[in-house]
């Protein structure tokens, strides 16, 4: 029998870690634990960046984007650019049940949530709204009523905003239960501020997620364009196949995406990434600046783990 264990990302990561680390502990699986873990986050309206209560997107919608991976099975779905419906990660599992497809996106994956009885939802806070109308990017620069033009990759760039104390976005649970599979989940608002049907790496399953019990898991988070640049998740899935440790397998995956951005010659965005091992050993790392810490959960208790930088 496997020792259970659990990961999360950023410090938010610490109340799915608790629910997760319960459930796994309890006996469930680890798919069935890594999504009540995601859930709690989900539902936390305090938290900007997962879930209701999230910052918009550009023009004051807010979209979530999901995906869910069974280690045993291989078994994969995902939603992008769910609106109004609360839980995108709970949809996403019922695209892996319910559908012969992988991803259903927008008024599609709004659609099959409302046919699988998910109700309809009002997403935003008062507080969500207060600060779109203060903060985003178009408001702040452009008189009333002038157009917003996007003419060139740095002009929605130059905007965004770094990832930081208030935008850490992606809650990425990866679980190994007492059977010795593993389940993973990754559910997010993206990046705050962000384009209107813009899709980042966290239900693109091999960016955001990855999960083999023959291999290992792998999840991601940061700026989701240089982690499906990389492939990230299945990168790293791929590395620990190799041989390589989680660990090591993490830090290649970083210095990856700092060779990606020298060959356009830009900066390396903040990405960070976690992993496990199919007998639970645990990695992650990040770049610089990205302080990117996780939670650990093992033998009824979490912890708050800060990953290693790997420098340019
Ligand atoms: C995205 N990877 O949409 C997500 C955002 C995130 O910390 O995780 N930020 O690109």
């Amino acid at each position: 029998m496997a020792e259970p264990i659990v990961i999360a990302t950023w410090p938010f990561g610490k109340l799915a870690a608790d629910e997760a680390g319960k459930q796994l502990q309890a006996g469930r699986p680890a798919l069935d634990a890594v999504i009540a873990g995601a859930q709690v986050v989900e539902n936390d309206l305090s938290v900007r960046s997962v879930g209701f209560g999230s910052i918009p997107d550009r023009i004051g919608r807010l979209t979530l984007d999901s995906c869910v991976m069974d280690g045993q099975t291989l078994s994969c779905g995902a939603v992008a650019g769910l609106e109004h419906i609360r839980s995108a990660a709970a949809v996403a599992r019922r695209v892996m049940e319910k559908t012969p497809h992988i991803l259903l996106v927008g008024e599609g994956a709004k659609w099959f949530a409302l046919q699988q009885g998910f109700p309809l939802e009002m997403p935003h806070t008062a507080e969500a709204i207060q600060e779109w109308f203060k903060n985003h990017p178009d408001k702040a620069k452009k008189a009333p009523g002038e157009k917003t033009q996007i003419n060139s990759p740095d002009d929605f760039r130059a905007d965004a905003m770094p990832i930081g104390e208030n935008n850490h976005d992606t809650v990425t649970v990866i679980g190994l239960d007492k059977t010795g599979h593993l389940g993973g989940v990754c559910t997010t608002s993206g990046l705050a501020y962000k384009l209107p049907g813009r899709v980042g790496d966290s239900p693109i399953i091999g960016a955001g997620l990855y999960v083999d019990d023959q291999a290992g898991a792998a999840g991601a988070t940061g700026v989701g364009e240089e982690i499906i640049r990389i492939g990230g998740s299945l990168f790293i899935v791929e590395q620990m196949r190799g041989g390589k440790t989680p660990q090591e397998a993490c830090e290649l995956a970083c210095k990856r995406v700092h060779a990606a951005a020298a060959r356009r010659g830009v900066h390396t965005a903040s990405v960070a990434f976690l992993a496990m091992s199919p007998k639970g050993d645990i990695g992650a790392a990040c770049t610089p600046r990205t302080n990117f810490q996780y939670a650990v959960g093992k033998a009824g208790k979490v912890e708050m783990v800060t990953a290693k930088e790997v420098p340019a």
